[in-house]
């Protein structure tokens, strides 16, 4: 077990939804602590620099209007393993496939609406927390 950190996101669903109180509560459950948080209205630039490896994929335009259609919520969560465990506890991209009980699988709306983000690797993680934060935004426990 390492103790990781990973970038979390609300989406603009999850935020339009009131669901930042249930969410949050989730992440307190699973010992995934919020170790940094902002609200923010993400621009076309912003979205597209974090989402640019989807660059020229069918979805990549309708995943850029839904990412600047309402404000996020970022996050760093922190915890053993945190990574993948963020990744378990949000459940499957496509929400069809997600098991019951996860993020997704309960407030996931299509699944490019599907409520949350979650880095998927150690590299991605460190490259999107420096996205969104600055070192001393952070505070680690
Ligand atoms: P994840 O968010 O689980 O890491 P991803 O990195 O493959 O998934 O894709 C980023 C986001 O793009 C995803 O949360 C929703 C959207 N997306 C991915 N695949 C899609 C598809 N086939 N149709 C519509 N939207 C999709
Ligand atoms: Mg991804």
């Amino acid at each position: 077990m390492t103790k990781q950190q990973t970038l979390s996101i609300l989406k603009p669903n999850a935020v339009r939804k009131s669901l930042i109180g249930m969410i949050n509560l989730r992440l307190e459950q699973a010992r995934l602590n919020i170790v940094a948080m902002k609200m923010l209205h993400l621009t076309r630039e912003q979205a597209a620099g974090f989402y640019a490896e989807h660059e020229g994929k069918p979805f990549f335009e309708n995943l850029l209007k839904f990412m600047t259609s309402g404000p996020v919520v970022v996050q760093v969560l922190e915890g053993e393993d945190a990574i993948t465990r963020y990744r378990e506890v949000m459940g499957a991209t496509d929400p069809s496939k997600a098991l019951a009980g996860t993020i997704r699988y309960d407030f996931a709306d299509s699944v490019t609406e599907n409520a949350a983000h979650g880095s998927d690797s150690p590299e991605s993680a460190a490259r999107e927390i420096a996205y969104f934060f600055t070192p001393n935004e952070i505070f680690p426990k």
